[in-house]
C-alpha cells in the first residue's frame, strides 16, 4: 500500500459522503446521520457540559464536523480494502466496482436506506475510477500515478459542488414554513382569525427597540436546540401519539385526531437552560394546538402524584411532575404557520414555566409514571425540568440622534411573570424603574423593557427584574450547568 492508494481511498470516503449529502440532505437517511448521533451520545456529560458551557453552539457544530470526518474515515477504510481486494483479481476496474459495492453496503448497515446508500456508493466507485483509470498499474512512473490522483481529487471536488448543491436544495430547514389550513392562507398577519389577533396584540404591545425581536419572534429568530445535529423527519400522516403509563387504559392519537380538535392560540416563551446568563436562547411564538390534560383525561388518570416522562422520535425524553403538565399546550401551529420540522413537526409538547428542555419536539409519547425517572439532559447532570431563573437581558444600546442612549431587552420569570425591570446606569449605585411593555395575554410570557438616559462618559449599565411573586433576580453569577445561569446582567457602555 502505497501514499497514492491511502489518497485514493480518501479522496473516495468523502466521495461517499459527498454523494449521499446529494440525495439526503441533512435528514436522517444521511450517512453522517447515524455517526453524529452515536458520537453524541457517546460524548461524556461533562464534555457535553464544558462545551455547551465554553464553546455554546459551536461545540455542536465542531461535533458534526468530527462525525462528518469520521464516517469519511470509515467509507476511506473501506475503499483500502477495496483496493487491496481488487489488486488481487485481473479485471478492468474491478476496484472501482468493488469500492462501489462496498461503500453501497456500508452506507445501507449505517441508514437502512438503500437508493441513497446506492448513489454513495456511486460516487464512492467513481473516483477510484478515475484515481485508476480502471487498471491497476504498479510499473507505472510516479508521477502519471499522481496526476490520476490529482484528476480525481478534480472529480471529487466537481462531484462535491454538485453535491453540496443538490443537498442543499432538499435541507428542510425550520423557517422554511407552510400556511396552518384553517387560517386562510398565511395569516398570520391579518387580524380575523385566532393567530391574527394575538400577533395584534404583539404588535400593540411592542416597544419598538431597534435591535431586539419584538414581543413575537420570527422563525429566523427564535433560537433552536437539538440533542443530534440533524433533525428526524417525521411524516404527519404516519404519526401517532400514545398516552400510556398509569393510565386507565391506552390512548393513540394520530394527526388528525388532534387537528381536528377545536384549536387554541397562545402565546408562549422557552427559554433554555444551557444558554448563558445574556444569551439568546430566549424567544417567544404563537403557537396553535390542544390542551394537553384533555388527552390525559381522556385517558383516565391512576394517580393523582409523581410524573411524566415524554418521549420523541429523535430519541429524547424528558420526566418531571404531572403537576407541570396541568396547563400544558400540544402544538401543532406556530406563528400561524404549519410546526416547522426545525421545532418539532409534526407536534411538541410547551410546559409554561419550565426550562426548554421539558418542551418536547416531534412528541411521541407521553407516559404516566409511578416513580421519577431521569431524561436525556438529567442523566448528563442539568436540573433542566424545574421553573425557569428570573432574567433581564440587555441586547439592544442604541445610541439616540440626541446623544442620549436607550437600553433594552426581554425580560423573562416563566408563570411567575415579570413585574418590574430595574436599571443602573452607575455600575449598581443606584436603580430606576425601565419601561415595561404591556404584559401579554397568557401563563408563560416574556416581556420588554426600555430606558433611555444622558450618558455621562464611560458607565456600566447593570440591569435586574423582579417576578410576579416579588422575588428580585438573585445577584449571585453562577453558570449556566447545571440549573440555568444566575446573576445580573452588566455591561459597559462608551456614549
Ligand atoms: N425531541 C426533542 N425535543 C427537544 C429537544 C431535542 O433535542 N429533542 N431540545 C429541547 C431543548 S434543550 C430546548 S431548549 C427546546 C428548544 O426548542 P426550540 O428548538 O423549538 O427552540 O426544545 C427541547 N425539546
Ligand atoms: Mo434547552
Amino acid at each position: 500500500m502505497n501514499e497514492r492508494t491511502v489518497a485514493t481511498a480518501a479522496l473516495s470516503g468523502v466521495a461517499a459522503v459527498a454523494g449521499s449529502y446529494a440525495i439526503t440532505g441533512l435528514t436522517p437517511a444521511f450517512v453522517a446521520a447515524p455517526v453524529s448521533a452515536f458520537v453524541v451520545e457517546s460524548a461524556p456529560a461533562p464534555v457535553v457540559a464544558w462545551s455547551i458551557g465554553t464553546l455554546g453552539d459551536l461545540g455542536h457544530r465542531l461535533a458534526f464536523l468530527f462525525a462528518l470526518a469520521l464516517t469519511a474515515v470509515l467509507f476511506a477504510l473501506g475503499a483500502l480494502v477495496s483496493l487491496w481486494a481488487a489488486g488481487r483479481v485481473d479485471l478492468p476496474f474491478a476496484d472501482a466496482l468493488l469500492s462501489a459495492v462496498v461503500a453501497a453496503l456500508v452506507a445501507l448497515g449505517l441508514t437502512g436506506v438503500p437508493v441513497p446508500a446506492a448513489v454513495a456508493g456511486i460516487a464512492a466507485g467513481l473516483v477510484i475510477a478515475l484515481a485508476t483509470d480502471g487498471e491497476a498499474r504498479a510499473d507505472e512512473p510516479v508521477s502519471a500515478g499522481r496526476r490520476r490522483v490529482v484528476q480525481a481529487a478534480a472529480g471529487l471536488f466537481t462531484l462535491g459542488l454538485l453535491g453540496a448543491h443538490l443537498g442543499w436544495r432538499r435541507e428542510p430547514t425550520a423557517s422554511v414554513t407552510e400556511p396552518l389550513a384553517g387560517l386562510g392562507t398565511g395569516t398570520a398577519e391579518k387580524a380575523d382569525d385566532g393567530v391574527g389577533a394575538l400577533f395584534e396584540e404583539a404588535r400593540a404591545k411592542s416597544l419598538d427597540i431597534e435591535g431586539i425581536p419584538g414581543l413575537v419572534s420570527t422563525f429566523e429568530e427564535f433560537y433552536e436546540v437539538d440533542i443530534n445535529s440533524i433533525n428526524p423527519t417525521v411524516d404527519a400522516a404516519d404519526w401517532t401519539l400514545t398516552v400510556t403509563g398509569a393510565v386507565d387504559s391506552d390512548l393513540v392519537l394520530d394527526y388528525d385526531d388532534l387537528t381536528s380538535r377545536t384549536p387554541e392560540h397562545r402565546f408562549n416563551t422557552l427559554r433554555c437552560v444551557g444558554e448563558s446568563l445574556n444569551g439568546k436562547k430566549l424567544d417567544n411564538a404563537v403557537w396553535t394546538g390542544v390542551p394537553l390534560m384533555d388527552l390525559i383525561d381522556e385517558a383516565g388518570l391512576e394517580l393523582e402524584e409523581c410524573c411524566v416522562m415524554l418521549r420523541a422520535a429523535d430519541g429524547y425524553h424528558v420526566g418531571f411532575p404531572l403537576a407541570a403538565l396541568r396547563n400544558a399546550f400540544l402544538a401543532y401551529g406556530m406563528n400561524g404557520e404549519v410546526l416547522p420540522r426545525g421545532h418539532g413537526y409534526p407536534v411538541r409538547a410547551l410546559i409554561p414555566g419550565h426550562w426548554g428542555e421539558t418542551n418536547a419536539k416531534w412528541l411521541t409519547e407521553i407516559e404516566v409514571l409511578r416513580e421519577p425517572m431521569d431524561g436525556y439532559w438529567e442523566k448528563r447532570g442539568w436540573h433542566g425540568t424545574g421553573p425557569v431563573n428570573t432574567v433581564a437581558k440587555l441586547h439592544a444600546v442604541n445610541r439616540l440622534g440626541d446623544g442620549r442612549i436607550q437600553v433594552g431587552g426581554h425580560a423573562y420569570a416563566g408563570t411567575r411573570g415579570v413585574e418590574r425591570v430595574e436599571v443602573s446606569v452607575d455600575g449598581g449605585g443606584t436603580w430606576t424603574d425601565a419601561t415595561l411593555s404591556e404584559p401579554l395575554a397568557g401563563d408563560d410570557v416574556w416581556r420588554q423593557w426600555e430606558h433611555t438616559y444622558e450618558p455621562a462618559g464611560k458607565h456600566d449599565v447593570v440591569v435586574r427584574a423582579t417576578d410576579g411573586e416579588g422575588n428580585l433576580q438573585p445577584r449571585e453569577r453562577h453558570e449556566a450547568f447545571p440549573s440555568g445561569a444566575t446573576g445580573w446582567v452588566r455591561r459597559t457602555v462608551r456614549p
